[in-house]
């Protein structure tokens, strides 16, 4: 009896032991601030996205995400470790507790969400799934590969849309699969596929890595919703709310027509909304257990969502996304970026 019982009790003691070690505790934000910076996981480079350059500096729309995370909680965007993860990875590191938040354009599905213990905190990006092929191929559609064999990296839903477009349509194909972007893209480009598919954003990044871009058609299908996003582990309420509301602030300056290069000057407004997102009016920090500023700390350090698009992804650069028409314009727009009010 008393045998049976030290089992029983010494199993429990066992499973809470490794609870424990999977499941990260509560008070992310109370980490944070200890350590001083934000533990941020972000892919191993896809540019506009995030993307560290010969100097190791990171960048892109993901990698501001991150930073209006540090400059809400730590007054300081620059104060982000950046932790460079393969899909396949991603959510068991931050499962583990080793990073404070995931922002590594992931698509917020039911699965991941719901199945995980994890909390998607919204859309930074939102994107869908295509194909590029060589223009040499002469094929200008997706509904005529058949027989093809295509890159693709293991971990993400890119297989499974893959897997479901090429059923639906009676296509045959056969997947080559790579546990990095990089190797993939390489695979591709070498000739090793006909077909490289992944997010048509992913496409754009990635197109700039090959030897002779301008050599290679994205087709005009897309075969999916892919929201791109942040994503915090589901136990801890605080730090998603403050995770989220960096996101809202950055949309909600952009409304308001806060940037970076004129908040200061906003100070003298009688907007009343401004005056809330400046922290001049009101107590929206109070409930996040953040400082009055830490809108303005966002808006000013990183930007509003219109200068990080555009910075990242616009048109301008390399990856030549155009805003206009497409769903990352704010609502107000034609898009679909709409953030709840900042009070
Ligand atoms: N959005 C999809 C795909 C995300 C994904 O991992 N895409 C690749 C291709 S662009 C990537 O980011 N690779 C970068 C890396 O391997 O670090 C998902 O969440 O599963």
């Amino acid at each position: 009896m008393k045998n049976s019982m030290f089992k029983f009790f010494g199993s429990i003691a066992l499973f809470a032991f490794l609870l424990s070690g999977t499941v990260a505790k509560a008070g992310t934000k109370e980490d944070v601030t200890k350590k001083g910076s934000v533990s941020c996981g972000v892919s191993q480079g896809v540019p506009g996205f995030s993307n560290a350059d010969a100097s190791g500096k990171w960048s892109g729309i993901d990698v501001d995400m991150c930073r209006a995370v540090a400059a809400a909680v730590l007054g300081d965007s620059n104060k982000v470790k950046y932790q460079p993860l393969s899909a396949k990875d991603r959510f068991e590191v931050l499962k583990s507790g080793q990073i404070d938040m995931l922002s590594r354009n992931t698509t917020w599905t039911l699965s991941r969400d719901a199945g995980l213990g994890l909390e998607f905190v919204g859309t930074n990006f939102y994107d869908g799934q295509g194909f590029i092929v060589r223009k040499a191929a002469k094929v200008n559609t997706a509904k005529k590969l058949n027989n093809v064999k295509v890159c693709v990296e293991t971990g993400t839903t890119t297989e499974l849309n893959l897997r479901d477009y090429f059923k639906a349509n009676k296509l045959k194909y056969e997947a080559v699969s790579f546990t990095k972007a990089d190797e993939a893209v390489a695979a591709y480009d070498a000739g090793r596929c006909d077909v490289y598919t992944t997010d048509k954003s992913g496409l754009a990044a990635q197109r700039t890595k090959m030897k002779n871009p301008g050599e290679h058609t994205v087709l005009p299908e897309t075969i999916s919703k892919e929201p791109l996003g942040p994503v915090v582990r589901g136990n801890d309420q605080n730090w998603k709310d403050i995770a989220a509301w960096s996101l809202y602030v950055m949309i909600e300056a952009e409304e308001l027509g806060v940037s970076s290069k004129n908040i200061d000057s906003m100070k003298s407004t009688d907007n009343p909304n401004i005056k809330r997102l400046l922290g001049l009016e009101g107590d929206t920090g109070k409930s996040l257990g953040l400082s009055n500023t830490w809108a303005y700390n966002i808006i000013k350090q990183v930007g509003n969502y219109g200068e990080v698009y555009e910075r990242n992804v616009g048109a301008k650069t390399p990856l030549g996304l155009a805003r206009n028409g497409s769903p990352n314009q704010l609502w107000s727009k034609g898009g679909i970026l709409y953030a709840p009010p900042v009070r």
